[in-house]
């Protein structure tokens, strides 16, 4: 095979560091900085992992790095606010001076290895990083790890990954095992896309047909029957009880989940439910295709009372402080069609339908402010005039980002078709469904996450980058995660590691460790990412 992949690029190896070459540190994201040492630390059954002051969320942070251990090496390693020769320190230091609350040093002796950090996010993700460097070599028992002194901080405060629950849904443990993946690979904001034209997923204590109806719909074509021709609805949603149960499974692994309600267009499922809510006042069936549909909410005073509702009863759940109000794809038929529309637009003194959405997602955005939250939407808030101190997440290419950050705002890349996992990662045979342009690893790995056209000037505007699931083609929790990874761990290391620390060839080495602790973790990434020619 002309293909490069694991299988060709030699193992990543754990092996000491003594004085020859530094062999390439087994870790994704590649850390800031390594600098090695003479020796080497065994980790093995004697090591005691050492919490000083025994502090509740560290001995958290401690216990998930044991139980990640006993896992992958068997090893059962004892917690305790006493350590001695030999342990790990957990060294959690507030007044320390760190870049950041995520930021972290890792250092490792043939004495013991501690971890500091001035926040407990640092010390998750030190941990995250000595857990790679204990499983490189996919053995069992006693570890073997190069002495190093790892000085290590994230390129951007935004690394995400935005799954679309929508058209097809994820139960709690499948997005669960997918936050967990993300924390292994220092991603930190999760983006839930919960409502949209074919579903709507989350529960509303207010308005129960949300769910009852907008959370069922008939699948057009085969799909959608049984095997007597009966119709077969797809329904699906979560309780506000497992949103929160999975609000604080990420918080536990320093993700922050950002939840989407979509509108005012991709509305359809709300309709369906509430046609009241509607222009029309017609109801429409929950959609049972794709596509971009024309169904938008109203703009009259009880679909706004509706809408804050609904956010209200949301950031009681997600304490993010973005909340995603959509705004894309809104095709305005319906708005310039309904007299009542177009006189409230009038009155407002709004030029055209393109304000009258600007001043929508204001209104909104105003509420969620009061709140103390703040808006993020996808680039089309700039249509018209974004609202201001809103956050723009740009999808259309970059021209959204490069105006929006020239405009003042802060952006979010998740380009298509770039970051666009739905698209395929390779023409090979065995390759997950998906759109059919190939977006490979490499293409992921080397994305210039600040287009050059943004002024240095504004370059702080760019909070980071996330890839979107959109999840027509991915019927499937076993399509999901092959479609995400390993492309995710490329997003991870463009996002996390310096750009001058970016090396493409490295990452390659790296990645059969990688791989394996997929497997090794129950996890399903695409082999078939390797099957191009890089
Ligand atoms: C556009 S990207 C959409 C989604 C679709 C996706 C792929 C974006 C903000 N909106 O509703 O799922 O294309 O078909």
């Amino acid at each position: 095979c002309a293909c490069q992949g694991p299988q060709a690029a030699s193992a990543a190896s754990a092996a000491p560091a003594t004085a020859g070459p530094v062999m390439a540190t087994p870790v994704i994201p590649r850390p800031a900085k390594v600098e090695p040492r003479s020796g080497e630390f065994v980790l093995g059954a004697a090591t005691h992992l050492q919490v000083p002051g025994g502090d509740a969320e560290v001995t958290r942070i401690a216990r998930d790095f044991a139980t990640r251990l006993q896992q992958a090496r068997g090893l059962q390693p004892q917690i305790g606010t006493a350590g001695g020769d030999g342990a790990i320190r957990f060294n959690l230091d507030p007044k320390a001076s760190f870049a950041s609350d995520e930021a972290y040093t890792l250092d490792i002796t043939a004495q013991g290895a501690t971890i500091s950090a001035r926040a407990p996010a640092g010390l998750f993700y030190g941990a995250v990083t000595l857990w790679q460097l204990a499983t490189a070599d996919g053995g069992r028992g006693d570890a073997r790890i190069a002495a190093q002194r790892i000085d290590d901080a994230p390129r951007f405060v935004w690394r995400g990954l935005m799954l679309d629950v929508a058209r097809h849904f994820r139960s709690v443990d499948e997005v669960k095992a997918l936050l967990d993946q993300m924390a292994l690979h220092k991603l930190n904001t999760f983006h839930w896309h919960l409502t949209d034209d074919q579903g709507w997923r989350i529960q509303i204590r207010q308005y129960p047909k949300l769910t009852e109806v907008g959370g069922c719909r008939i699948p057009a074509g085969a799909a959608g029957r049984d095997e007597k021709g009966q119709p077969k609805p797809y329904c699906a949603f979560y309780t506000q009880d497992e949103i929160r149960d999975v609000v604080q499974y990420a918080a536990q692994r320093y993700i922050t989940v950002v939840p989407e309600l979509d509108l005012p267009g991709h509305a359809q499922a709300a309709i369906a439910a509430y046609p009241q809510l509607g222009v029309t006042g017609k109801a429409p069936p929950v959609s049972p295709d794709w596509g971009v549909h024309t169904w938008l909410f109203n703009v009259d005073d009880s679909t706004f009372t509706f809408l804050e509702n609904v956010l209200g009863e949301m950031m009681e759940l997600f304490p993010s402080k973005y909340i995603h109000l959509g705004g894309d794809e809104a095709a305005k038929d319906q708005w310039q069609q309904s007299a009542a529309v177009q006189a409230k637009r009038k009155a407002l003194g709004l030029k055209d339908d393109m304000q009258l959405q600007s001043w929508f997602m204001g209104r909104l955005g105003k509420y969620i402010e009061s709140k103390g939250r703040r808006l993020i939407g996808w680039d089309e808030i700039l249509e018209g005039g974004p609202p201001a101190d809103a956050t723009v997440m740009s999808w259309r290419g970059t021209q959204g980002a490069i105006e929006a950050t020239r405009a003042g705002h802060d952006v979010v890349l998740a380009p298509a078709p770039d970051l666009y996992f739905d698209h395929i990662q390779s023409d090979a045979a065995d390759e997950t469904p998906g759109r059919l342009d190939v977006f490979a690893l490499k293409s992921v790995y080397e994305y210039p996450v600040i287009p050059p056209q943004i002024d240095q000037a504004q370059v702080h505007h760019v909070l980071g980058a996330q890839a979107n699931l959109w999840t027509e083609h991915q019927r499937t929790n076993d399509r999901v995660q092959r479609a995400l990874f390993p492309r995710a761990a490329a997003l991870a290391e463009n996002t996390w590691t310096p750009a001058a620390r970016h090396d493409w060839n490295d990452f390659l080495k790296r990645m059969p460790a990688e791989m394996a602790r997929y497997r090794s973790t129950g996890f399903h990434a695409a082999d078939s990412a390797f099957a191009v020619r890089f």
